[in-house]
């Protein structure tokens, strides 16, 4: 297993649309395990395989409190999103920023398991959220882009900051 390492905000690498998984077996199995190695390390709910630089259609997702309850989607896709919520997220790209977004409140999602198996997953609630907001990553998406420009340019000056910060006191980004 291998910690990745996660792109931030505003690097263009986020921007990239993930192409579709179509070899599924070992390759896309070390790859999930490596991104939920990430994942839990970074006590993250979630992660897409473009946030460590795979243009890839995979995405790890564990909500529960006692992190033993993976799912492992490849080629996610929304084919229903009902109703709205609106919730404060947050994003392991986007560090100690949180703000509030609105999503749809149900949605129903295709995926395929890392060996090809077809399946349907429902959902509200936080799991509703996370895979919106990962699929979103997957089409090159932030969820800073759901917010107000004025917002986004405040939260990009940030991270850009911090950023420079980090290469003064000679941190590893
Ligand atoms: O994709 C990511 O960057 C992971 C992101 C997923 C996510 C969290 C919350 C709402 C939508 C999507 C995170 O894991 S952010 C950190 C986090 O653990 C968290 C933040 C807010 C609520 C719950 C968890
Ligand atoms: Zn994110």
């Amino acid at each position: 297993m291998a910690l990745l390492k996660v792109i931030h905000f505003p690097d263009s690498r986020l921007r990239r649309v993930a192409q579709p998984v179509t070899e599924f077996g070992p390759s896309v199995q070390q790859l999930a395990r490596d991104m939920a190695e990430t994942m839990y390390a970074a006590n993250g709910v979630g992660l897409a395989a473009v946030q460590v630089g795979v243009t890839r259609r995979v995405v790890v997702i564990d909500i529960s409190a006692s992190r033993d309850e993976l799912l492992v989607l490849v080629n996610p896709r929304l084919v229903s999103a009902v109703g709205s919520q609106e919730s404060d997220e947050g994003c392991l790209s986007v560090p100690e920023v949180y703000e509030p977004v609105v999503r749809a409140e149900k949605v129903v999602c295709q995926y395929q398991s890392p060996d090809g198996g077809e399946h349907t997953i429902e959902a509200d609630g936080l799991l509703a959220v996370c895979l919106q907001h990962e699929i979103d990553h997957l089409d090159g998406r932030l969820f800073v882009d759901h917010l107000s420009r004025l917002k986004r340019e405040r939260i990009r000056k940030k991270c850009l900051k911090r950023e420079r910060q980090r290469v003064e006191a000679g941190q590893a980004a």
